[in-house]
């Protein structure tokens, strides 16, 4: 599949890049990486979120061509490439109106990826999306600059925990030293993506851990935030994206869970476990997806309700696990 995607971007030109709402790390350095290297080849490329581009990455280069939204897109792609989506509707949804003209290439490691796209380059065990683009990049004979390492290293330390996660193998570190060899400095990456929070993170977790639930004897730990609990601390929504691993963080825990009301009928959680529970599994029962230790909700319904809900789907887990 490298292949066939690799002789795509070497053969064709006009290319949509996308990546999900809520940009993480790897989705942002799949979207920036991509977009650079099909700029080095001398392409037209536009990359395209759905809402505002996330301040954590802001030192990543590119970032200034992100169209938010295609409402001031001025050409007609052939080629969309969808990059680290694991289901259709999280991308940015006015996309939907190009699928009839253009050709969508779905690339993701994410295992409940249905394959939604007309190409589609899925592989579970990558351990980031950028790790697929640098593997096309190089089928395509593309030298690998400074540029396009800053923003596949970036996924690739996102989506491992800094090489701390499950999954990481002699492997990944052989892809890390490739990403760095153009340049990259691996401490100005970390920097900016670990220890350069705003105030209003620091804030926005001494609310969440106030707020925890220590439940099923202490193998689940929820907590809640709101849209106005961000507003009032003047913080972005993406700001929020990993206060959840915290959560996780206390032995015996099995599962982290923080709940994000949206509006009144519509809130988002994110999941963290240890491995023993699959939360991509709990996720997707509720339209959501991921991995089994990382996984995604956004549902119409109270918070009170999806906690409850939650609350049911882990116990019924944990109480399999022990069988
Ligand atoms: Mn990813």
């Amino acid at each position: 599949m490298t292949k066939q995607i690799a002789e795509i971007i070497n053969k064709h030109d006009n290319f949509l890049v996308v990546t999900h709402v809520n940009p993480d790390g790897d989705a942002i350095g799949s979207l920036l990486g991509m977009y650079a290297a099909l700029r080095e080849m001398g392409k037209t490329a536009v990359p395209v979120l759905g809402s505002k581009f996330p301040a954590l990455f802001e030192f990543l280069p590119g970032k200034n061509d992100v169209l938010i939204g295609l409402d001031s897109l001025n050409f007609n792609p052939s080629y969309i490439i969808s990059l680290d989506v694991a289901a259709e509707n999280r991308i940015c949804p006015q996309v939907d109106s190009l699928r009839k003209s253009a050709t969508l290439v779905n690339i993701d490691h994410h295992p409940t990826n249905p394959g939604y796209g007309d190409i589609n380059y899925i592989e579970p065990y990558a351990n980031s999306t950028t790790q697929l683009v640098y593997e096309i990049l190089y089928k395509a004979g593309h030298p690998l600059s400074l540029d396009v390492g800053k923003c596949l290293y970036t996924g690739l330390i996102t989506d491992t925990g800094c090489f701390k996660f499950a999954g990481v193998t002699s492997k990944t570190f052989e892809l890390a030293a490739k990403l760095l060899e153009p340049g990259v400095d691996n401490y100005e990456i970390t920097r900016h993506l670990f220890e350069e929070f705003a105030l209003s993170r620091l804030v926005l977790e001494r609310l969440m851990l106030e707020r925890i639930e220590i439940l099923l004897e202490g193998k689940l730990v929820l907590s809640h935030l709101d849209l106005e609990d961000f507003e009032e601390i003047g913080a972005d929504l993406s700001e929020g994206e990993n206060l959840v691993n915290r959560l996780r963080e206390t032995r015996g825990v099995e599962v982290g869970g923080l709940i994000t009301k949206l509006s009144d009928n519509l809130c988002k959680a994110s999941l963290r476990s240890k491995g023993l529970i699959d939360v991509s599994a709990i996720a997707s029962e509720l339209g959501g997806g991921g991995h089994r230790r990382a996984a995604g909700i956004k549902a119409s319904m109270s918070p009170q309700k999806l906690r409850i809900t939650l609350l049911e789907l882990i116990g019924t887990a944990i109480s399999l696990s022990q069988k």
